[in-house]
């Protein structure tokens, strides 16, 4: 573990090293070598990413981040005061705009202490933290630069405060039903019984709305789909030629997530300098790049059981476009 700041109020923790880099290389080998090829979203969000990121929820047509807004705005009052929460840890943390509502229903009802960002980046963890701070009286910020999948064992344990968990934003919809349920799992465990995880989760509605959102007229979406190769060819030296490489987005029904892949214009031959790895690409042929999946509530009430949780409140938008849910232990 690496500490990267540290003031009275702010500690930061990295736990992402060169095992990391080497994270990445390991994923670009897997999947660059299967016969459909496919890599980990978690990979787009360096510096440019997260910025990407952020511009795609100013969207117009990306409805959710502003949609969970409006029901964190109603919600949160009532979800602060039912747990008692004085600690909100938010694992995707991201820009933490959508933490300043808690934070605020927190102060209000004068049980804020303290507030856990982890997150990938490092970058959005640091800014996130050092803001915070100058807008909360006596906020304490402990950030954690690391990989939720690998690293929730290393979220401080609690101050002595019921706290709430949170995970928006939809991102339990970037990992595949299995991986999702073991990650609701890895969750549950780092749960107290008086805390709560938090659940931003975007709901199965029409095909158009959810296509539009994932390919934005100003090809902002796109940009952020191809920035995996850009993070590839800095990270592994590698040569991906990012211009051949179209942007696809498009519901799968069955699964009901939507997918997005990068297209090969044109047969393109790729070395990964650092693996020595020589991948083809043929005109035409995709590399899947994230999937994004919409819920119903019975889904996530069966995932919830699945973890070893259950559903308390469900909190929707009037158009059913995306849900807050939050769950307890047991
Ligand atoms: N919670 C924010 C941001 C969502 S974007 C919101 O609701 O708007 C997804 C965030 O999760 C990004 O900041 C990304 O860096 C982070 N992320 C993605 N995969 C991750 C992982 N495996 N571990 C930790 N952070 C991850
Ligand atoms: C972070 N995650 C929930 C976003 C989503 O909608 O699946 C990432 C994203 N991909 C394209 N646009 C936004």
């Amino acid at each position: 573990m690496r500490s990267v700041q540290e003031t009275d109020e702010i500690q930061i923790d990295s736990w992402l090293s060169e095992a990391d880099e080497r994270c990445l290389a390991n994923d670009v080998l897997d999947g660059l070598t299967r016969p459909f090829k496919e890599l980990p979203p978690k990979h787009f969000y360096d510096a440019r990413g997260s910025e990407l990121f952020e511009r795609i929820c100013e969207l117009p047509e990306y409805y959710p981040t502003r949609t969970e807004t409006r029901i964190l705005e109603a919600c949160a009052p009532q979800i602060v005061s039912d747990a008692q929460a004085g600690e909100l840890v938010e694992l995707g943390s991201g820009a933490a705009d959508k933490a300043r509502i808690l934070l605020d229903a927190m102060a209000q009802s004068g049980t804020l202490r303290r507030y856990v960002p982890l997150d990938v980046s490092q970058q959005v963890v640091e800014d996130a933290a050092r803001q915070l701070v100058d807008e909360y009286e006596d906020l304490l910020v402990h950030g954690v630069i690391g990989d939720f999948q690998r690293h929730l064992d290393r979220v401080p344990p609690s101050l002595d405060t019921p706290r709430i968990v949170a995970l928006l934003g939809g991102t339990i919809g970037n990992f595949p039903p299995g991986t999702r349920r073991g990650l609701l799992r890895d969750i549950a465990e780092i749960l107290g019984p008086d805390d709560r995880l938090l659940l931003g989760t975007d709901l199965v509605k029409d095909p158009a709305v959810i296509e539009a959102a994932y390919d934005d007229a100003e090809g902002v979406t796109a940009e952020f789909n191809r920035n995996v190769l850009h993070v590839i060819n800095r990270e592994l030296d590698a040569d991906f030629p990012t211009d051949a490489f179209d942007h696809i987005a498009f519901f799968d029904r069955r699964h009901e997530w939507v997918e997005m892949r990068l297209r090969a214009r044109r047969p393109c031959s790729v070395l990964v300098g650092e693996l020595d790895l020589r991948v083809e690409f043929a005109a035409g042929e995709e590399l899947r790049t994230e999937i994004s999946a919409k819920f119903t509530r019975s889904r996530i009430e069966a995932d919830f059981a699945a973890a070893g949780l259950r559903l308390e409140w469900w909190y929707t938008d009037a158009d059913d476009l995306f849900a807050l849910s939050t769950a307890r232990p047991g």
